[in-house]
């Protein structure tokens, strides 16, 4: 873990009259409880770039997005058939993110935990409020056709929401779910969707679709950072019998508002731009995809689940949020998971000190793992503690303290100089990995750990070199 961690740890800032809760969070505080305070905090911030040309929401708008890739949000201020701007790359870049929370960037995964931790032991349930944003207007006519979701790969099946989050109740419960799941566009009211195994919206389907029901959801595009975090903690941090949009409470620092639907018995988020009341019809299955996929490649086109929208409510001048395929997605896993893996394997082996899931394995097929050397063998344990605790990955590198793991190049640096091939590769075939990964049969490959530590203890060969501290503000230097 970096240094800086546990002294940046700031608890116990909020404190209910009532009882003690703890918020970690002050989003709402600095402005950040909607779309609209997050682009104006990037604006003053000089960290958005506005595009003032019209653009295509088929295939420009996405093009345009992408030579931003990694850098600045984009503000699409002009998008052809739309009176709405669109907004894209607001998670692809993780000093950005950084800067909207107010915390260094390696501290943000820890952030994220944080809040999940608080939430769990205290929770700060959602409020339900009766006059909401989001419902500013309430649509007579509408087409979803004429939404700017735009097509963003050349092979898409239509144009796609990926930044939408779906709110359902438990059909047996009543307890709400939050998640994203990209849903195309198929006509005037009617989309279809993916849900993957596993998933707590998938299992409220299955239960109301024995029963021959639909399953009421509201899809709320446009919300604030900390609704899509708590949309998608992983299920083993948030279990189904919890409300997960308490999270974004204690990321906000406030009780997250949420609004009664007009025409489904679900809640909305009060400060969503755009507001689908909609179901889930039960035992149908209709085309969906080729969708541009988290992992580079087009997900395939099959049968799949069906929304049938029934209302539509907005804002009077509402911004349409787009999540680009890419490290947007890669930042959205990887963020929720570092930090519940580094807690997982420090536990079981104290000597690691850091973990990242890099770019390059989209956020969840590749980690490299810090450790802090002090008897041979715990770098081995460190890839088995690694993999245990994110079934998803099939590569492990593990490194010393003396490796920035967030640069690539050290990383490099390290296999070329510390790992041999004869004797440093751990193999396991035939595990579990992640079934979209398509150089798996559906889920099953071989999982790889790459030791690219120095010997213990270390012998002089492997001492790299260092150079004094200075301060380069002590220098007067002539820029050339
Ligand atoms: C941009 C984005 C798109 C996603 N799309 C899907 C999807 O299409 N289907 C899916 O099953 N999960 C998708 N996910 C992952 C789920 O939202 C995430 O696993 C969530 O925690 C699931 O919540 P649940 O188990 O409470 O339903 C996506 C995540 C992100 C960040
Ligand atoms: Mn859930």
């Amino acid at each position: 873990m970096a240094k800086g961690i546990a002294r940046d740890m700031r608890k116990g800032k909020h404190t209910s009259s009532r009882r003690r809760t703890t918020l970690c969070g002050d989003l709402a505080r600095r402005g950040m409880s909607d779309l609209n305070g997050v682009i104006d905090f990037l604006s003053k911030r000089r960290q958005l770039v506005r595009v003032k040309t019209t653009v295509d929401p088929r295939y420009e708008l996405g093009a345009v997005a992408f030579k931003f890739h990694g850098g600045k949000p984009v503000l699409f201020e002009s998008v052809k058939g739309s009176p709405w701007a669109v907004f894209a790359g607001l998670y692809w870049n993780r000093a950005v993110l950084a800067d909207l929370f107010g915390l260094p960037e390696t501290r943000l995964p820890f952030h994220f935990a944080e809040a999940v931790a608080e939430w769990r032991s205290a929770p700060v349930h959602p409020v339900i409020v009766d006059s909401a944003p989001c419902q500013e207007v309430v649509e007579k006519q509408w087409d979803l056709r004429k939404l700017p979701a735009p097509l963003v790969g050349t092979r898409e099946g239509g144009p796609y929401l990926t930044a939408a989050v779906i709110i359902a109740r438990d059909p047996d419960t009543g307890v709400r779910n939050a998640s994203i799941m990209r849903c195309m566009i198929t006509g005037r009211d009617r989309m279809t969707c993916l849900m993957d195994i596993g998933r707590h919206l998938r299992d409220y389907y299955e239960r109301a679709e024995a029963r021959g029901q639909p399953l009421e959801i509201t899809i709320n595009n446009g919300v604030d950072p900390a609704v899509h975090i708590a949309s998608v903690v992983p299920a083993v941090a948030a279990p189904i019998e919890l409300d997960e949009l308490g999270i974004a409470s204690h990321l906000l620092g406030e009780p997250l508002a949420l609004v009664k639907a007009k025409t489904v018995a679900v809640e909305a988020v009060a400060t969503a731009q755009f507001v689908l009341e909609a179901e889930l019809l039960p035992k149908l299955r209709e085309p969906e995809g080729p969708a541009a996929e988290v992992t580079g490649y087009y997900a395939q086109k099959d049968n799949r689940w069906v929304i049938r929208v029934k209302g539509v409510t907005r804002r009077k001048n509402p911004i349409w949020h787009t999540i680009i395929p890419g490290r947007e997605v890669h930042n959205a896993v990887g963020l929720m998971a570092e930090a519940s893996i580094f807690r997982s394997v420090s536990s079981q082996v104290p000597v690691v000190k850091d973990v990242v899931l890099t770019y390059g394995g989209c956020g969840f097929y590749h980690a490299v793992v810090q450790i802090e050397k002090n008897i041979e063998g715990m770098e081995r344990n460190a890839i088995l503690a690694t993999f245990a605790a994110f079934p998803s990955l099939k590569q492990v590198v593990v490194v010393d303290s003396d490796v920035d793991i967030r640069d690539p190049q050290d990383v490099e640096w390290a296999l070329a100089t510390r790992f041999r091939p004869d004797r440093d590769i751990l193999l396991i075939p035939h595990a579990r990995g992640h079934e979209l990964n398509p150089v798996t049969d559906a889920g099953l490959g071989c999982k790889i750990g790459l030791d690219a530590t120095a010997p213990y203890p270390r012998p002089q060969q492997f001492e790299r070199f260092k150079v004094r501290e200075v301060d380069i503000n002590d220098y007067e230097i002539e820029p050339s």
